[in-house]
């Protein structure tokens, strides 16, 4: 039987969504005990290594998990579950050693490479994993698992991409790695290893569950060895418990380029990535749809529509049930959907079984990363009076099948909050010290449980344009913007004011101090929004964009005004944030209407890119996809 252990911190379902897909069954991991019935364990670590760790070592798991690993039957490990099998990791507030069964230490990626050029922390996306030649079995481990091998890494049309996200690494070490790396994959300048294998053991830092086609038939060839064959007869390698008893396994070797660090090929293989958005809510006869607006307003002008209310609004505009456009955009080959909820605020959202049954559905169908955003926030049931958390909001989610989750609102409140506890006038949020973290907002909670790369600010930012005379309020001068030169803005200056509520109520805060001061608490990426930019079709708001790039080190999503798949080639085109600094740009666009109208395909936007030659993964799970 298999069996998956699930320590209770972030996605386990849509591993779980996987398995059933691929046609397998499997048990959850109750209690140390079922160690000891399991004929093949998945560990999807999820969150943090030290949560992950944490909790292994206070419910007893470690002794039963390393005795596991060493009675040679299969183990497969995801992410932290990867990381677990290290000697220690240094994230974390205090050292837990790892179960010590590949050696060295698990350390963050370096926010600036050794060339001084910048990259975002954690690393969020889609790259490659590059398979090393092993002595005697040359690529056979790998290519078992469907990763690439030196036929196929040269081109980016053909390489597999899988989907990683993460802020630490085992760096590779040839000395200490060999016999364990299957393959490497570079992030900016960094080496690492992005998955192992050696006797019943094999672990990768990459997500299969959320890795399209390729992940699932990495999957399905793991569990076709581990559970329909029963045994690792043909293993090239004798076990790894074997090993850990002193028996020696037969050697591996690198290449002279892999054995000084560097994978063939030896580049950045992160991809930009599309997104979906999926702006969801009831229309007035109460069904759940996909909605699509100008500058927030998702209703159909009144004298365009028959429907108009007594009020002289038009309907909500419909263009989709939510399942069955997610569904679509995965199979064009969507890198990650975001579903909006976006008049949860008005609600409970805990009550909110609809928009819990639409992430289920979605994730079963879906093997992409999944967001969820709208309503996670502290709030008062309406019924009961109980305080519930954004984090108690966040847990129902993950539950349901989401990879992350989006704070809107609830973060411009915490950071205005974070600011005032701070006091003294200080209005730059990188400057607030520990005292002023109070440690229970939503961002703070949610990034401790499930990691920083779980928790995503969608920021909703309005242009206020200032007149020639205005005087440039001091807290936003770090966020006013000149029109550029040639431009329709070309001779205006404005900042960008923080909203809340779906743009509906103005904050006294930038842009910059929000996503400042979400990073400050914690959050893993911003979704920028631009609500001037909003259904315009006039493509991102590279200004902002910039603006926000230059503030932060965290990922930023670019999302509001596609309208042709040129518009996603203008954001990605890296452009120097100051004099003297490396060109660079966002990782990932979004957008919405253009696909929801069937304006374009995001095949078209890929293929648009992939022209223009970026790096995009070019899987499109309707070609040849057999996921059954
Ligand atoms: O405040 O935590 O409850 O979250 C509410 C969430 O709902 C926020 O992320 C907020 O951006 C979103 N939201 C609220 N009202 C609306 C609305 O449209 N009336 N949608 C709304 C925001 C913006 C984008 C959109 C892009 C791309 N949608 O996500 O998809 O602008 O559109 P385009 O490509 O068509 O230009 P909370």
């Amino acid at each position: 039987m298999l069996y998956i252990l699930d320590y209770g911190a972030g996605n386990v379902r849509s591993l779980a969504n996987s398995i059933k897909k691929l046609g397998y069954d499997f048990k959850w991991v109750a209690s140390p005990a079922d160690l000891e019935k399991a004929d093949a364990l998945l560990f999807p670590g999820v969150g943090s290594y030290w949560g992950a760790l944490h909790s292994l070592r206070t419910k007893g798991y470690v002794e039963p998990l390393k005795a596991y690993i060493a009675s040679g039957k299969p183990y497969m490990g995801i992410c932290i579950g990867m990381q677990a099998l290290f000697d220690a990791s240094d994230e974390g507030t205090e050292t837990v050693p790892g179960l010590g069964i590949v050696p060295g230490r698990v350390s963050r990626f370096s926010e600036v490479d050794a060339s001084g050029r910048k990259k975002s922390v954690p690393q969020m996306g889609w790259n490659e994993a590059r398979a090393l030649e092993r002595e005697q079995i040359g690529f056979a481990e790998a290519e078992r698992y469907g990763l690439s091998s030196s036929s196929s890494s040269s081109s980016s049309s053909t390489t597999q991409h899988f989907y990683f996200v993460h802020s630490y690494r085992a760096a590779y070490d040839p000395k200490l790695h060999a016999e364990w790396a299957l393959t490497l994959t570079q992030y900016g300048e960094e080496v690492f290893i992005s998955s192992i294998s050696r006797g019943n053991v094999f672990g990768t830092q990459f997500h299969p569950e959320k890795s399209g086609r390729a992940g699932l038939e990495l999957l399905r060839a793991w569990l076709h060895r581990s559970c329909d064959q029963s045994n690792l007869a043909a293993s090239p390698s004798s076990s790894a418990a074997a090993s850990t008893s002193a028996t020696p396994r037969e050697s591996s070797k690198v290449k002279d380029a892999e054995a000084a660090g560097k994978p063939r090929g030896g580049k950045d293989g992160l991809t930009k990535r599309v997104v979906a958005c999926l702006d969801v809510r009831s229309n007035d006869a109460g069904d759940l749809v996909v909605t699509k607006g100008e500058s927030y307003d998702v209703r159909e002008k009144a004298d365009e529509h028959e429907q108009a209310g007594a009020d002289g609004k038009g309907a909500i505009r419909n263009l989709g049930k939510p399942v069955d456009l997610a569904h679509r955009y995965y199979l064009e080959g969507a890198d990650e959907i975001v579903f909006l909820n976006i008049t949860s605020f008005r609600s409970s959202p805990l009550k909110d079984q609809p928009m819990l049954d639409v992430l289920r559905l979605a994730a079963a169908e879906c093997f992409v990363p999944l967001t969820i955003g709208g309503g996670i926030k502290d709030f008062v049931e309406p019924d009961s009076g109980v305080t519930k958390s954004a984090k108690e909001v966040a847990d129902e989610y993950f539950r349901a099948g989401a990879d992350k989750v989006s704070i809107g609102s609830e973060a411009v409140l915490a950071v205005e909050e974070m600011l005032a506890r701070q006091g003294s006038g200080v209005t730059d949020p990188a400057l607030v010290d520990d005292s002023a973290l109070t440690g229970k907002t939503g961002i703070e909670m949610i990034s401790k449980a499930y990691g920083a790369q779980a928790v995503v600010v969608s920021i909703d930012p309005r242009r206020v344009y200032l007149q020639p005379s205005d005087a440039v309020p001091p807290a936003h001068a770090a966020c006013v913007v000149t029109g550029e030169p040639g431009s329709e803005d070309a001779g205006k200056r404005w900042w960008y004011r923080c909203t809340i509520k779906g743009g509906r109520e103005d904050r006294d805060i930038d842009v910059v101090q929000l996503a400042r001061g979400v990073q400050r608490l914690g959050a893993g990426e911003v979704l920028l929004n631009s609500i001037d930019r909003d259904g315009s079709n006039k493509g991102f708001d590279r200004q902002l964009v910039d603006l926000v790039r230059r503030s932060v080190s965290i990922p930023i999503v670019a999302s509001s005004g596609a309208g042709v798949p040129k518009h996603f080639e203008d954001i990605f085109v890296p452009q120097p944030l100051r004099t003297g600094e490396a060109p660079s740009s966002v990782e990932a666009a979004l957008a919405a209407g253009i696909f929801h109208r069937q304006e374009c395909t995001i095949g078209e936007v890929k293929q648009h890119l992939l022209a223009t030659s970026f790096n995009v993964r070019s899987e499109n799970v309707q070609e040849g996809a057999s996921e059954s």
